[in-house]
């Protein structure tokens, strides 16, 4: 075989290569996808860590959180009324071993409150090596998935390491990775090769046409023979007899087995924090700047505790925005998708116990666009949503709220 030397291949080639080697290190996979109001309004996570974000084969890797369900929930969203936690990754490269909600142990799907805060905990261990873009994030029913927080996992050793078996009720010991597997196989392949049976029977002869001309010329009787009849009958009596059969022969198999679960499970938000009406934070307005990638957000905050507070951090859908002022106190966030010191306030001095200031907070950077967050200004929803966290140095504690407000853009 004679090889042409095809210039143009080599340069496309060389393109291809290219555009492989300066293609940006950040990756998206649909988590900016979803509208801004939906990401700010709906679950608002928090503090979420992982136990570690480099471990091998077999290893176990938790990660925990806290998110809170947004009071101003968006009316085109459905209610979260069956919610599932689950986690994003790019096919089985860990495997769900536990999963919590406020500390309870959490199997089905969840109603979630409102305005409630949840902690939760999600255990997995490691089945596949390499390095992966994993989120948290919830399954909301009707709504769609709202991401967590992504991180990269570098998951080290051999694949043929991987051990997945458990116990069953009766005491056996069943390997997951292989259990039931010629069974599945053989089902899957005994009802394709019966309806490929049935649907050939048909397609062999003569079809729509021919049929038709038949039809057109009174023959109908002939287009259905006697042996035809006879198979159907066979197939309607015989197909519903083996499935009952086999059923009976399972159950008999295996007498103790616990159905597939399709109920909720009940969990309550967690008891309001101990801060609530100590520190009232509300939003007045929201004014985003275009051209300066700005958003002043207006608040009212009544401090009602025992000291005094300073505003730290605005934090909506995973973007951090810390207070540069306070960055010295250590309240950096956790591994998140994005944090920077784009938060400034008018007046920094801290806002005294009993002291009610209007405070105008500003949120200049330039992820409102690269994390497609300036797209709220051309929805029909237009408000703005987030937590915003208050520090209290001296006392060491931090106060949380959800806070919402209409956007008004402004192009200069
Ligand atoms: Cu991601």
């Amino acid at each position: 075989m004679k090889v042409l030397f095809k210039p143009w291949l080599l340069a496309l080639l060389c393109l291809n290569v290219l555009s492989v080697l300066t293609v940006p290190t950040a990756q998206a996979h649909g988590e900016k996808a979803l509208e801004p109001f939906i990401r700010m309004r709906t679950i608002q996570w928090y503090d979420v860590q992982w136990s570690t974000q480099k471990f091998n084969v077999n290893e176990e890797v938790s990660v925990s959180g806290k998110f809170h369900v947004a009071e101003d929930w968006p009316i085109s969203v459905p209610k979260p009324e069956a919610s599932f936690l689950n986690i994003s990754t790019p096919g089985p490269v860990l495997i769900r071993t536990e999963r919590y909600l406020n500390g309870k142990p959490w199997t089905n799907s969840v109603s979630l409150e409102p305005g409630g805060d949840y902690e939760f905990k999600v255990v997995l261990k490691g089945r596949l090596p390499g390095r992966y873009h994993i989120h948290p994030f919830f399954n909301l029913k009707d709504a769609g998935q709202v991401m967590g927080p992504g991180v990269w996992l570098d998951i080290g050793g051999d694949p043929g390491d991987f051990r997945n078996t458990l116990k069953t009720i009766n005491g056996e010991v069943i390997d997951m990775e292989s259990f039931g597997f010629a069974n599945g196989v053989f089902w899957h392949l005994f009802w394709g090769v019966l309806a490929a049976g049935w649907l050939l029977w048909w397609v062999r002869r003569p079809l729509f046409i021919s049929r038709y001309r038949m039809l057109d010329a009174g023959l109908e009787q002939e287009l259905i023979t006697a042996q035809d009849k006879f198979i159907a009958k066979a197939v309607l009596v015989g197909v519903p007899v083996l499935v009952l059969a086999l059923n009976a022969v399972t159950a008999n198999r295996y007498p103790d087995a616990i159905p597939l679960q399709a109920g909720l499970d009940r969990i309550l938000p967690l008891p309001a924090q101990v801060n609530a009406g100590t520190v009232n934070v509300d939003a007045i307005k929201a004014e985003y700047n275009v051209a300066q990638r700005a958003m002043l957000l207006q608040v009212s905050v009544d401090n009602r505790s025992q000291g005094a507070v300073r505003i730290g951090e605005f934090s909506s859908s995973n973007v951090h925005f810390m207070n540069a002022e306070l960055a010295d106190v250590g309240h950096m966030p956790g591994k998140d998708d994005v944090s920077n010191n784009g938060l400034s306030l008018d007046n920094n001095t801290p806002i005294a116990p009993g002291e009610q200031r209007t405070v105008t907070i500003e949120v200049r950077d330039a992820a409102w666009e690269s994390e497609k967050l300036d797209g709220l200004i051309k929805d029909a929803d237009s408000r703005i949503g987030g937590l915003l966290f208050l520090y209290d140095d001296v006392m060491g504690k931090r106060y949380i709220s959800s806070i919402s407000a209409a956007v008004i853009p402004k192009f200069n």
